[in-house]
Formats: structure tokens, C-alpha cells, sequence
């Protein structure tokens, strides 16, 4: 008998179109945009690898060896995203770190029931010192009426997410994402151009060995955030302490918490009384992702996905990962 040789590979579009199926009343909308931001992945992957050689690398404002202006990374990321969602007729808006306002759907592009807001390079101060970097999205559909879209679409609690993802473009690039079914992650094989599961069915250990925030703001934090510092430090005997690891780039210390266990903190401090991540393109996708895995997020008083936005660019504090340590937050800081 001939032996089967074919490797059962699934590659992301298989895996979305398979779990598209699992829903009769599913136009493959949904699908789509989840197809275009693969793609956008695999263009910036190209980027983020060869910065340093295509002079891409340093702040906006410079001009390159050949006197050209020079373009960050991450607004060249921007584009990249822009441009491989924009005409699929999917989306009706969208929402980018990069950008101040909302962005429309160009006149001559066909309007969708969807909302993508993205991070489009997070970290890119990193990327010049080699260290990994990421996107963020999160997508929401239309609650307005009409096909124009409204600054409302975009201002909805994160509990409304259908679709949320990062990448990361580290040692290898990962595409990682969640319908709402559970979290799948991706490993991008250059070899084929094509990201193939790796990690079905993602799940945060219930306790962490992780400790990540910058420590350097303690003498900005609250009393009540130090005391909860000290606790996973292991300081007041209340709990093993934590191994500390804080690479500065949110998605690498997350990724690195979501795998391994642990507790990614940003609390708001004197010089960021609101924290200093952004809501609607941080920190909402990945307490999406990361309640999907079993763990939990919160801004010190509520849980992040129930927030109320007001602003595109507002930002939160942000405690995100295992869940019995988010839950150690939830009791030391709760009001007296
Ligand atoms: P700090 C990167 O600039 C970023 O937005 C996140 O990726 C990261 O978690 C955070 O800022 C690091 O901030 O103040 O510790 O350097």
C-alpha cells in the first residue's frame, strides 16, 4: 500500500474557511478580512526582517542614503494594512494608531458591516535594536444605521469584538487570532509563504511565572499597585514569587505570558494618570484573545472589555494574563 507523504499541514485559510463552516449564516465576510490582514502580515514580515538592509529603520523626518525621505516602519506598516483591506468591501471604517481620525472606506470601494481598528507596528522603538515587535486588531461590525459609518461604530465596548489578533515578528512570525472560538495560533514557514497552526486551541496557565512590567515607574505608581508589585514578587510571602521579564514590546511580553503563564502589568502612574496603552487597538484584542485562553484583563477597577470608549486614542491602565493572578488584582485593588 502506498504510504500517504502528504504532510496534514493546515495552513490559515483552510483553518478559517473550516471554522467558517461551522456557521451556516456566515457570509465569509468575516473571513475575508482575517485573509487580507495574513497577507498584510506576511508583507511586513518582509519589512520588519529587512530594515536594517532597506534603510527603513529610525524616525520619520530623516532622509535615507539615498536622500529620500525616510518612512518609519510603522507608517509604512499603516499603508501596507490599509491598502489590503480597503477595497475588499468588508469594512465601512477603519481605526489605526497611526492616524488621528477615523478612516473611511474610499467613495469608489464598496462599504461592508465591518469596523478594523490595528496597531499597525507596536514597539517599532524596538525594531532598531532588534528586538520583536508587533500588530494588533481588533474588529467590530457596524452598529449604525446607514452605510456610512459613525465614530460610534468604533466606540464600542470590547465585549463587542467579533474578531481580534496580533502578530508577532520575533524569532519567527506568528499570526495569532480568535472568533470567539477558542484561540488558534499560526507560524508563518517563509519557505512557503504561508502561516500554518501550530498552536490550536491556546490556553494561559491559571497561575503565572511571569512578572512583566517596567519597574522603573514604581516610585509613580499608587500604594495599592506596589503592594500588589511586591505580592507577585513574592515579597509578602502571599504568593511564590515570579520570574521578572519585560522585553518593552507588548505583544513579545504577551505572546511570551499567553505560552508560559504570567502577568503583563501597565499601571497608570503620575507621568501616565491613564495609563499608556491604548484601549481600542491594545488592549481590548488582547483581553479578548486572553479571556478566550482563560485568562482575564482588567484596568484595576473593571474588566476591560465591559469599558465604555469616549475617545479613538484613549488609553487605560492595563492589567492582563493569568487568570488567579489578574484575580490577585482584582482583591488588592479594589476601593476600601
Ligand atoms: P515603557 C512600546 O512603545 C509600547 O507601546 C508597548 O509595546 C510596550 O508594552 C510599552 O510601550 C513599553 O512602555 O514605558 O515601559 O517603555
Amino acid at each position: 500500500m502506498v504510504k500517504n507523504t502528504a504532510t496534514s499541514v493546515v495552513t490559515i485559510e483552510r483553518y478559517i474557511i473550516e471554522q467558517e463552516r461551522l456557521y451556516p449564516e456566515a457570509t465569509g465576510e468575516l473571513s475575508g478580512i482575517l485573509y487580507d490582514l495574513a497577507l498584510a502580515s506576511k508583507m511586513i514580515a518582509n519589512k520588519v526582517r529587512l530594515a536594517g538592509l532597506a534603510d527603513i529603520l529610525g524616525a520619520q523626518g530623516t532622509d535615507n542614503v539615498q536622500g529620500e525621505a525616510q518612512q518609519k516602519l510603522d507608517v509604512i506598516s499603516n499603508d501596507i494594512i490599509k491598502k489590503a483591506v480597503d477595497h475588499g468591501g468588508r469594512l465601512c471604517a477603519m481605526a489605526s494608531e497611526e492616524e488621528d481620525d477615523m478612516i473611511l472606506i474610499p467613495d469608489h470601494f464598496k462599504r461592508g458591516k465591518y469596523c478594523l481598528l490595528f496597531d499597525p507596528l507596536d514597539g517599532s522603538s524596538n525594531i532598531d535594536v532588534n528586538v520583536p515587535v508587533g500588530t494588533i486588531f481588533s474588529v467590530l461590525k457596524k452598529t449604525s444605521p446607514g452605510v456610512e459609518a459613525q465614530l460610534s461604530d468604533l466606540l464600542q465596548p470590547g465585549y463587542k469584538q467579533v474578531a481580534a489578533g496580533y502578530v508577532i515578528y520575533g524569532s519567527s512570525t506568528m499570526l495569532v487570532y480568535t472568533t470567539g472560538q477558542g484561540v488558534h495560533g499560526f507560524t508563518l514557514d517563509p519557505s512557503i509563504g504561508e502561516f500554518l497552526l501550530s498552536h490550536p486551541d491556546m490556553r494561559i496557565p491559571a497561575s503565572g511565572r511571569y512578572l512583566s512590567v517596567n519597574e522603573a515607574y514604581e516610585q509613580h505608581w499608587t500604594e495599592p499597585v506596589r503592594a500588589l508589585i511586591r505580592r507577585y514578587r513574592g515579597m509578602d510571602g502571599k504568593r511564590a514569587a515570579m520570574n521578572g521579564r519585560y522585553i518593552g514590546s507588548l505583544v513579545a511580553d504577551f505572546h511570551r505570558n499567553l505560552l508560559g503563564g504570567g502577568l503583563f502589568a501597565y499601571p497608570a502612574n503620575t507621568k501616565s494618570p491613564k495609563g499608556k496603552l491604548r484601549l481600542l487597538y491594545e488592549c481590548n484584542p488582547l483581553a479578548f484573545i486572553c479571556e478566550q485562553a482563560g485568562g482575564a484583563a482588567i484596568d484595576g477597577t473593571q474588566r476591560i472589555l465591559d469599558i465604555q470608549p469616549t475617545e479613538l486614542h484613549q488609553r487605560s491602565p492595563y492589567f492582563i494574563g493569568s487568570k488567579n493572578d489578574v484575580d490577585i488584582a482584582v482583591e488588592m485593588l479594589r476601593a476600601p
